[in-house]
């Protein structure tokens, strides 16, 4: 039975072709209902519309998610004619059915496909929408639904004929269940593909922090030797400590690859020490004996290239022969039986050179805790990191040729130019003081360090140590005074003296010779308190903190 169309419910997204079907709807005396931007449509053709606020007597709310979504609106789509009581409810409660709805949903699938925000693809899931297309569906006995404007001609012919029948009323339904769910099955689609999309990121996230946690000490020998960490330390700097050491450069093993021809394994502070040692020998082109403790230089001496390499060594175990005791000793010649003959009486954690004679090494061996190092080509290092709290350091490495480092290139401000022997000094003491922790003072003599002042908080205090240092550690008999090893010898300071009262110290202690950066605003001070000493100083213009 076909079913007159009085009341229609008209409520479209995409407007195409409503116009006509409206017209024809209210030439045939159709009452249209409608949602805004449709209703406005409509009218604009002259068309008689009534707005769902009429109807429901409420406002759009919510930004249009609450439109339709009212009972005047769905008790007119779903009560069912046929019934005595429905239609005595709908007039109870002075509600009119729908004969007819036409409703296209909110663009969903093509705002995703759009690219649309996550907001705005939200906002395009129709509910209103639907709820009156199942609605007026399920009701398939009492109205007709059209959700596609292929179908708005068949609403049109069948105004003109007195409404669908209801076999056309059944099929419309099926097309508008099918429509919804295809509508609920993209959303289910694309929800579930939005959940997998944020498992991953989760996942990803979590391979990240996993990624950022990994603590190289916690991986097993295997798998921390595929990462290149070729030992595992028996402890770090201190027992409680794990550590680990890898070699960065296979092909340039420095100490961290050296070969080891004698002693018992090397411990973290033994490597700390052993680059410290290596990099205060090799500092220098000379014949070099480093002795280094906690990681600053107690002794520091170069010989002549004629001379046994015994020699720089004596000299540098007698620039503090009580702090050796336990030292790491590195130099830049083939160790010779000498020198291991001058080694062996001393307690030594670790030796490194380039080479030794076999006789020497024959004779070291027979110290079984000595660690003996072989150093493999040219001392080479192009980068230095650090660690600090949340990152790294990275500087390109210090290294000592610069422009300030030349002794040709150095400025004397003060005092007569140094002779031959002193400027030796000079040179040794500036390619020297770089190895000693901020704040440096280096005093040296003969081509040995004879006082050092180190890691102090002001160059004043360095400056003390170095003088009390020089006059108190060497080489004396029992009950005998220390010699005053700062008397006549020169000074190097690894960067400007801020003040004069630093200098004085030196020049007071009997330095003749002074050899720093300069750059303060006060060099004025200091080199008029080296002229009234009667003292040289040269200025470099470079500087070398190692902190
Ligand atoms: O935001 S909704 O889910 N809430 C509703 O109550 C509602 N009623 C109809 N979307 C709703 N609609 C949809 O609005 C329709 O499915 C149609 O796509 C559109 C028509 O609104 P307008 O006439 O203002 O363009």
């Amino acid at each position: 039975q076909r079913r007159p169309i009085r009341r229609a419910l008209i409520s479209v997204f995409d407007k195409t072709g409503i116009v006509d079907l409206a017209r024809t709807l209210a030439e045939h005396d159709v009452e249209i209902v409608s949602t805004g931007s449709t209703g406005a449509t409509i009218r604009e053709a002259g068309i008689d519309v009534t707005d769902v606020e009429t109807v429901t007597g409420f406002p759009e709310m919510l930004d249009g998610r609450v439109k339709t979504l009212h009972p005047r609106v769905h008790a007119g789509l779903l009560a069912d004619q046929r019934l005595d009581s429905h239609r005595a409810q709908l007039a109870e409660h002075g509600i009119e059915p729908f004969d007819l709805v036409v409703v296209n949903l909110y663009p969903f699938s093509e705002t995703v496909a759009a690219g649309g925000s996550f907001d705005e693809i939200i906002e395009k899931i129709d509910i209103g929408g639907p709820s009156m297309v199942r609605g007026a569906a399920k009701n398939f006995a009492s109205l007709a639904v059209v959700v596609d404007p292929e179908n708005y001609s068949t609403a049109a012919e069948a105004v003109a004929v007195g409404g669908f029948s209801l076999s056309e009323r059944q099929e419309l339904a099926t097309i508008a269940f099918t429509r919804t769910a295809e509508y609920d099955e993209a959303i289910s689609d694309w929800m579930l593909f939005q959940l997998a999309e944020d498992d991953a990121e989760a996942e990803e996230q979590e391979d990240e922090q996993e990624a950022e946690s990994l603590n190289i000490l916690d991986l097993s020998e295997e798998d921390a030797a595929e990462l290149g960490f070729t030992a595992t330390l028996r402890y770090g700097e201190n027992p409680h400590q794990r550590a680990r050491l890898a070699v960065t450069d296979p092909d340039a093993p420095g100490i961290a690859g050296a070969e080891q021809l004698g002693g018992k394994a090397m411990s973290y502070n033994n490597y700390v020490d052993s680059d410290a040692a290596v990099r205060a020998a090799y500092d220098h082109e000379r014949p070099c004996v480093a002795v280094v403790k906690h990681n600053n230089p107690c002794g520091l001496a170069v010989a002549e290239e004629s001379e046994d390499i015994a020699v720089a060594h004596l000299r540098a175990h007698g620039t503090d022969p009580l702090s050796a005791y336990g030292g790491v000793i590195a130099t830049n010649r083939t160790v010779t039986l000498a020198m291991a003959q001058q080694v062996k009486p001393i307690f030594t954690e670790v030796i490194l050179a380039p080479a030794y004679e076999d006789a020497a090494l024959e004779l070291l061996r027979t110290k079984k805790n000595l660690r003996i190092l072989r150093l493999q080509g040219e001392y080479s290092r192009e980068i230095e990191m650090r660690e600090i709290w949340g990152g790294l350091l990275i500087q390109d490495a210090d290294v000592i040729d610069a422009d300030g480092d030349d002794p040709s290139a150095w400025t004397l401000a003060a005092g007569e130019a140094a002779d031959e022997a002193t400027l030796a000094d000079l040179a040794f003491a500036w390619r020297s003081v770089r190895a000693v922790k901020s704040n440096a003072i280096l005093l040296a003599s003969g081509g040995a360090a004879v006082g050092l002042g180190m890691g102090q908080v002001n160059r004043l205090d360095s400056c003390r140590l170095a003088v009390s240092r020089a006059n108190s550690l060497g080489e004396h008999a029992e009950g005998e005074a220390a010699p005053e090893r700062a008397r006549g010898a020169v000074a190097a300071s690894d960067a400007f003296f801020p003040f004069a009262d630093g200098a004085q110290i030196l020049l007071d202690a009997g330095v003749r010779a002074i050899v720093q950066p300069g750059g303060s605003i006060r060099d004025e001070e200091v080199i008029e308190a080296c002229r009234a000493a009667g003292a040289t100083l040269y200025l470099t213009g470079t500087r070398h903190f190692a902190h």
